[in-house]
């Protein structure tokens, strides 16, 4: 299957990587079902902005609805499955020396996959710790109870300070979780190959990673259903969704011995 990105140069370049990073947005997770962040978000949601629903300020205004919005995407990721990207993500590991998935998402489905120490630059849906005294919550298995969309839900509160339990997510103005970002930059600085694959860019620091791969000297690749035109020599974009582009470059990358 010859995409318009694979020239003979990049062929013979992607059989020789030795290590790659793997960098997601919210795209991978698309044909799994999860909505995307820029998707305008359905029903109740649709009067909602994510950019400012996601944010500590929204949380302490109107815990409520936030806390019922995360519970809400909780049960879709629960109900969700990993789908082809995210399965040729992880055997990509047996393809290459050394992988490294770094993931912006929030949900669990690199894991389910079969991925490990996956680096969330955003956190965890399922992480969640008190608002008031950062002490980590245990969320009962029964959680997930109904959540319609748009539903308020009131946060459980903290067994010691009483202070409302939040997700264990990054919402904007937060910083990144303690030495994800200079280990994912660290990653992306000695890589030979970056893919980022469904990620609009727009988010920062997270946005600066793929550049960073390019500006080492690593071929970076787009996987997107968006037109995104490569400027650099050693950039390619592959048009089209992350279930059908990861399996065939699986077929491409790594497992040759020079
Ligand atoms: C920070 C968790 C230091 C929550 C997320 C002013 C004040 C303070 C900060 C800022 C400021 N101005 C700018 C900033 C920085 C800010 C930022 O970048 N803002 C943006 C809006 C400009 N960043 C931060 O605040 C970060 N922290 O900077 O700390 C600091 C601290 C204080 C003061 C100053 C500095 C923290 C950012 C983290 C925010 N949390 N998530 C939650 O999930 O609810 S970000 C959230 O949005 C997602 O995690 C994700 O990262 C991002 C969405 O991006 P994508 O993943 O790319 O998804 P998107 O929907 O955009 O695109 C999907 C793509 O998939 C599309 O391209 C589509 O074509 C493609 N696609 C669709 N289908 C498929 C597909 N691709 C493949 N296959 C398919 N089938
Ligand atoms: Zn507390």
């Amino acid at each position: 299957m010859m995409g318009q990105a694979m020239d003979p140069d990049w062929l013979a370049a992607m059989r020789r990587v030795r290590r790659a990073v793997v960098f997601t947005g919210a795209g991978v997770s698309a044909e799994s079902g999860i909505a995307t962040f820029r998707d305008a978000l359905s029903g109740l949601w649709a009067r909602y902005d994510p950019a400012s629903m996601a944010t500590a300020e929204a949380f302490a205004a109107e815990p409520d609805l936030v806390w019922g919005w995360y519970q809400w995407r909780l049960r879709q990721v629960a109900e969700a499955q990993p789908n082809p990207a995210h399965r040729a993500i992880a055997a990509l590991a047996t393809r290459v020396e050394q992988l490294t998935v770094v993931t912006q998402n929030v949900d669990d489905l690199h894991e389910r996959a079969g991925s490990c120490e996956v680096i969330h630059l955003h956190g965890s849906l399922s992480a969640t710790r008190c608002f008031d005294c950062a002490r980590p919550h245990q969320l009962p298995n029964d959680v997930l109870a109904e959540v319609a969309e748009g539903q308020r839900v009131s946060p459980p509160q903290c067994g010691f300070c009483g202070g409302w339990i939040r997700p264990g997510v990054v919402w904007f103005g937060e910083m990144l979780p303690d030495g994800a970002f200079e280990q994912a930059l660290d990653a992306a600085g000695k890589c030979d190959l970056l893919l980022a694959v469904g990620t609009s860019g727009q988010v920062y620091p997270a946005a600066h990673i793929p550049q960073h791969a390019l500006a080492s000297g690593a071929w970076l690749v787009h996987v997107n259903p968006d037109p995104i035109a490569p400027r650099a020599e050693r950039e390619r974009a592959l048009q089209g969704p992350a279930g059908h582009w990861l399996p065939q470059l699986l077929e491409l990358i790594g497992d040759v011995d020079d």
